[in-house]
């Protein structure tokens, strides 16, 4: 299987990341995405690839240019007002607030987040756009003949909304390579999100569409990041309405229990027969780590991965979480693996 990869990941070095009440060495960093390549090398799973540069345009199919807009200038508009740390929101347009966009970098913050624990930084611009290329240049491999691809995303995405950043994610990578795909002809697109943590950002862009069937399965949000979308009876809007499936589980949920959801999505999948499958995946369902609580095992990302082969679809992966950096090599690529076998088998 081809890898798209870009060093560019590496501009983004955030030190702090806020979580109980302290500034903490950020779980979302380099080492991750190293460790991943590292794998990818050490298992010869296929050529390396640089990205393209597609520029702003596919973005904004996805993005609004008021948010593009200040992901660009958020880190020089902070230094501007001497600020002594990394950008970090602390005030939002609460219930009963206006939602317009404030002049001041503070008010800016709050106005394009949801959550606090993502600092932006210096290069963090650079990588996230770096991150979108290497999506759609998998998009394109895909679109020129390419089974599968695996973009080696950096920072993830799927927690990014049309104009909100969070949960470590700037740019929905998996979203703006869906809508490359749509905007070159396909008719419909599936996504599935097997990260732990629900894809708010994707389910929020796609909502009120046919044209893409967003899945989702992940901890129950009534417990866990992203705490307020992610449940069961979100089942989409207007034409929307039956084109989002959420399928949520309790703390302690082994890899059986899970691949009988995995088992609905897939049928809802292929009679959807969409043109191609997007999967945003994450590996923090691993049972070591440390932000999440499923119980997958190494062994069971394999079989995820063999299943995905079966719906012997056109597939673009994602890069997305994944925090127990020892295991996240391993595991990310063992579901590459368990693919290529089962559509070579
Ligand atoms: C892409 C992705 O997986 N994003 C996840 C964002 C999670 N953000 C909230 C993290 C809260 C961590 N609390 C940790 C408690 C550990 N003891
Ligand atoms: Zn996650």
């Amino acid at each position: 299987m081809l890898t798209v990869f870009s060093p560019l990941h590496n501009r983004r070095t955030a030190k702090t990341e806020l979580d109980g009440g302290i500034l903490i060495e950020p779980h979302e960093k380099p080492s991750r995405a190293e460790t991943i390549l590292a794998r990818v090398i050490h298992q010869d799973l296929g050529d390396i690839v640089a990205p393209d540069d597609f520029g702003l345009e596919p973005i904004l199919r996805v993005h609004t240019p008021e948010y593009v807009g200040f992901l660009e200038q958020c880190w020089d508009d902070w230094v501007a007002a001497d600020k002594p740390g990394e950008a970090i929101p602390a005030v939002w347009p609460g219930r009963g607030m206006r939602q317009r966009i404030p002049k001041d970098i503070d008010g800016r913050l709050g106005y394009f987040s949801f959550a606090a624990e993502t600092s932006i930084t210096d290069g963090t611009w650079e990588a996230a756009r770096a991150s979108a290329n290497v999506a759609l240049t998998a998009q394109k491999r895909i679109a020129q003949g390419e089974r599968a691809v695996f973009a080696l995303c950096r920072p993830p995405g799927h927690h990014a909304a049309a104009d909100l950043f969070g949960g470590y994610c700037f740019f929905n990578n998996a979203a703006i390579a869906a809508q490359a795909f749509l905007d070159q002809g396909a008719r419909r697109v599936a996504i599935l999100d097997v990260d732990f943590h629900h894809g708010n950002g994707t389910q929020s862009i796609f909502y009120d569409r046919a044209d893409v069937l967003n899945i989702s399965l992940h901890g129950d949000p009534d417990l866990v990041f992203p705490h307020f979308l992610g449940f069961e009876d979100e089942t989409g809007n207007g034409v929307g309405e039956g084109f989002n499936l959420n399928l949520v589980y309790p703390p302690d949920t082994p890899f059986s229990v899970w691949r009988e959801g995995l088992e609905t999505a897939c049928e809802r999948i292929a009679h959807y027969q969409p043109d191609a499958l997007v999967i945003p995946l994450g590996v923090d369902t691993f049972e070591d780590d440390p932000i999440s609580f499923f119980k997958f095992k190494s062994g069971d990302y394999v079989t995820l991965g063999e299943r995905l082969a079966r719906l012997g679809l056109p597939t673009l992966f994602t890069m997305e979480g994944g925090y127990d950096v020892e295991a996240i090599g391993i595991n990310a690529v063992n579901v590459l693996e368990g693919f290529e076998r089962a559509s070579s088998g």
